[in-house]
């Protein structure tokens, strides 16, 4: 395994921006994986807020290990960049046979920072089948800013993934993304790994760049996803210019002129 970070492309981060998260299938090696899987089943100790990620989680963790993968930490480098710090973990369980699904949510009450967003990885040591209460989640709802669980009546959207993936998969996704756990119905516990973790540092340019004018950047950030009804769906298109902008420095970047147009306010000139 290599042990370099591997940061993530421009193509890879734009379409984070327009979907809100980032598949590492089967990245971790086995033999974290079993470590984790005990570890999981005992509980694992609280980390303070604010705590420095370096100093979050002892040499001697799978956390700590799970951290140096290449593909995580270079996705977690190219996406809140170096020094994060621990906002909180928690251990997830779907329980066997439990007879329910949460209700859809997202992480956070209404978040409106429009150049800032934390990262929630979560880790799924284990492999998860149909029938395991994979997480579901809602591509391109994490710029939909809602407050918590008050899309928990919604039942069904066209294009929500209800995750299956093999052990030592890692989802990285931006804290807005509307989610939730599902009705386990095997006789296994389904066990889930969350870390979130909030920037230290502005989250310009922290990605391989080499690739910023390949004009897949602009198909990602311009792609319409299943559930976004006519008019409003265009708002997320809207919220990703904005946030790539952001991203890249770069406040002439848009699709369709969109924001442009609506940023025009030439300044009145004064008559000699
Ligand atoms: O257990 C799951 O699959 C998701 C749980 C979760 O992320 C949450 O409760 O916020």
């Amino acid at each position: 395994m290599s042990t370099s970070k591997q940061l993530l492309t421009s193509v890879e981060m734009a379409r984070f921006v327009a979907r809100g998260f980032l598949r590492l299938d089967g990245v971790v090696p086995p033999e974290i994986n079993e470590r984790a899987v005990a570890a999981l089943e005992q509980g694992l100790p609280g980390v303070p807020y604010g705590t420095p990620l370096a100093e979050a989680f002892a040499p001697d963790t799978f956390v700590h290990d799970l951290l140096a993968v290449p593909a995580v930490a270079g996705a977690v480098e190219s996406l809140v960049g170096p020094g994060p710090t621990v906002d909180h973990h928690a251990v997830h369980v779907r329980e066997p046979h439990e007879g329910q699904a949460q209700p859809l949510h997202g992480d956070a009450i209404i978040d409106v920072r429009p150049d800032a967003f934390d990262i929630q990885l979560m880790y799924y040591p284990h492999e998860v089948t149909a029938d395991m209460g994979g997480t579901l989640s809602v591509p391109g709802s994490h710029l939909r800013r809602i407050n918590e669980t008050d899309v928990g009546r919604v039942q069904n959207l066209r294009g929500q993934t209800r995750l299956t993936c093999p052990a030592g998969t890692v989802v990285v996704v931006h804290h807005g993304i509307w989610h939730s756990g599902r009705r386990n119905d095997t006789a296994r516990r389904r066990y889930m790994f969350k870390l979130r973790l909030n920037p230290t540092v502005p989250q310009v340019r922290l990605w391989d760049l080499a690739d910023l004018h390949d004009p897949a950047v602009n198909a990602e950030l311009g792609a319409w996803l299943p559930w976004y009804e006519q008019a409003t769906g265009r708002l997320e298109i809207y919220n990703r210019v904005l946030l790539w902008r952001a991203l890249t420095g770069d406040d002439t970047f848009d699709v369709d002129h969109w924001v442009t147009r609506v940023s025009n306010r030439p300044a009145l000139r004064s008559h000699a």
